[in-house]
Formats: structure tokens, C-alpha cells, sequence
């Protein structure tokens, strides 16, 4: 499905990785692609570590402590996570793995050599009763200039049919973008059940497969995922990324909330332009981590 040699990579360049002409194309038109037992033995392990060290730091955790997101009957003797936040800041693992390892190279078999990252998250949805993820559609949360951004999750555990698997409609990324707020306008972050009745849900695919196995989908797919009614949890370590030129609108959803490493250049160059309503403007360098004077110290040449 992969190959680890290529001369050039799915962009006529040379990359990490490239994949085959088939699997490509079918990103393009489903939105989605499940890479059964992608992530290696090795990269596992460490994850898994990673995420065990979290998970019991958790268990003596403040309330307010922003690392853990956990279920209700969460604590010591028993720790219940539903999330980890941002474990890319947590665990120099997390951070390899997506900031220059495997996510990064398909992101960039996928997306094109000039990659940025957004956010990870790792959604453990515990053993017997790990709550559900209504549908959804991840766009609207991370609003962007354009609609390229992606998620590649891994499954850090086999993961079957019972454990919650993540469900994906076949080509919903091409559909309609749902409104994911309630009636009174407060954010629901999910489809209403009108919206449900009407997104062919029917016709999910529900990604599963052994330790290892990747998801990816496109940020306008509708996806969810049912409770966790087995006996072992479903760790789903997910990360985001656009192409370089796809700015996230911040001011909006969690645009600005996305951790200490969002909107990094992974991969490539930042390119020079930027397309926006389909035209295409120079834009002046990213100075959102660095610092930046006036259009005087610019002028004046006493800044690049
Ligand atoms: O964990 C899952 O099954 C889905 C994750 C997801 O869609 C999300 O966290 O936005």
C-alpha cells in the first residue's frame, strides 16, 4: 500500500515516503484511508510508553490540570482518561512521531512537500463505557484558508468493532459543511439529529485493525465513533496538519488554542503566497512566534 524507497514521492519530489497511485487517489475521492498496520513495533512501543507514564501521572492529577481530559469516576486506584491534550508538548515520543517521524512523512506523501502542524490529541475512549464521539466534522472546530488540512491518527491497541472504532461517510468531504450548533446558537460541536438523518451515516466505514493500523481524513469528512463497550481501551493518537499555505483563522474555534507547537513548518518551505476566495496575494513572512517591529524598522531595512 506504501513504499519506504521512492525516487520521488506523490509530488514528482523526493520524500520519506511515497504511496501508491491507488491509495492516493482514493484520499482524493473518499476522504479517508485506513493503512492497516502502518506503525511499526518499535514506534509503538515507545508511544505506548509515552502514554502510560500520562496516564499515570494522571491518576494524581488537579482537576484543573489542562494535560488530561477524564471521564467522570476518574482517580487514583482507577485512572478513566478520555483524552490527553496536546501530548506533542507532553513527551519528546509524541513529539518525534509527529513533528519529523511517520505522521509527518504521510502527511507529506499526502499533502505536498511545504507541511504545517496543528494540533495532536490522544483519545484513550476507556475500556467498558469510553464515551462516544458524536458526528462531526472537524473543519468548522479549526476553520482554515482552505481545506486541505488533514488528521492521521494511529491505534496504539488492536482495535475491533466493539472498542468504538472511528467511522468515516465515504466522500462526506466533498458534501455539505453542517452547522454544529444547537438551536439557540451555543456550539454543540455535532451534527443536529435532523443533520444526522440527512449525512448517509448508514454508509460509514468503521476503521479497525491491529496495533499500528492509521487513519487519515480530510477536515471535512463526518466521522464519530461509538462508546467503548469492550473490555480494553481504544488509545486513537491523532494529528493534524494543512499545507503550508493554508493559514488557520485564529479568533476562531481552537485556532488559538492549539498547543505550544501549533502552526510550526514541519515540512518544506513557507511559501511566498497565499490564496484566499481564489486569488492569490505575496504575503510578509510568519511573524507569529517571532518578533516584528513596524512597517518603520521594516522600511527602514533595520529588519528582514
Ligand atoms: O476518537 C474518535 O473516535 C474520533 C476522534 C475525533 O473525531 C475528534 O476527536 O475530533
Amino acid at each position: 500500500m506504501t513504499t519506504t524507497e521512492p525516487t520521488t514521492g506523490n509530488y514528482g519530489v523526493p520524500m520519506a515516503l511515497a504511496l501508491e497511485p491507488a491509495t492516493f487517489d482514493r484520499y482524493a475521492s473518499d476522504g479517508y484511508l485506513l493503512l492497516p498496520g502502518h506503525v511499526d513495533a518499535a514506534w509503538l512501543g515507545r508511544l505506548n510508553e509515552a502514554m502510560r507514564r500520562l496516564v499515570d501521572e494522571s491518576r494524581t492529577a488537579e482537576p484543573d490540570d489542562r494535560r488530561f481530559d477524564p471521564e467522570p469516576g476518574h482517580g487514583v486506584d482507577k485512572p478513566r482518561l478520555r483524552r490527553i491534550n496536546s501530548p506533542v508538548d507532553l513527551d519528546a515520543a509524541f513529539a518525534a512521531f509527529a513533528l519529523d517521524g511517520p505522521a509527518t512523512d504521510l502527511a507529506e506523501a499526502i499533502l505536498g512537500p511545504n507541511i504545517r502542524f496543528h494540533h495532536s490529541k490522544l483519545n484513550i475512549k476507556w475500556a467498558d463505557g469510553g464515551e462516544e464521539v458524536k458526528w462531526h466534522q472537524d473543519i468548522q472546530f479549526w476553520p482554515h484558508t482552505d481545506f486541505s488540512p488533514l488528521t492521521i491518527g494511529v491505534y496504539l491497541d488492536d482495535v475491533d468493532d466493539d472498542m468504538g472504532p472511528m467511522g468515516i461517510v465515504p466522500g462526506s468531504h466533498t458534501g455539505e459543511l453542517y452547522d454544529l450548533r444547537n438551536p439557540d446558537g451555543s456550539w454543540s460541536g455535532s451534527l443536529s439529529e435532523t443533520d444526522v438523518a440527512r449525512a448517509s451515516i448508514e454508509r460509514a466505514d468503521y476503521l479497525k485493525g491491529p496495533a499500528g493500523s492509521v487513519t487519515v481524513h480530510n477536515c471535512c469528512c463526518v466521522h464519530g465513533s461509538a462508546p467503548n463497550r469492550s473490555s480494553r481501551s481504544r488509545p486513537l493518537l491523532l494529528q493534524t496538519y494543512s499545507r503550508a499555505d493554508s493559514y488557520p483563522l485564529l479568533g476562531v474555534g481552537t485556532n488559538g488554542k492549539a498547543g505550544e507547537n501549533a502552526h510550526q513548518l514541519v515540512r518544506g518551505t513557507l511559501p511566498l503566497t497565499l490564496t484566499v476566495q481564489g486569488r492569490t496575494m505575496p504575503t510578509a513572512p510568519d511573524w507569529y512566534r517571532g518578533s516584528y517591529g513596524s512597517i518603520f524598522t521594516v522600511q527602514q531595512q533595520e529588519q528582514d
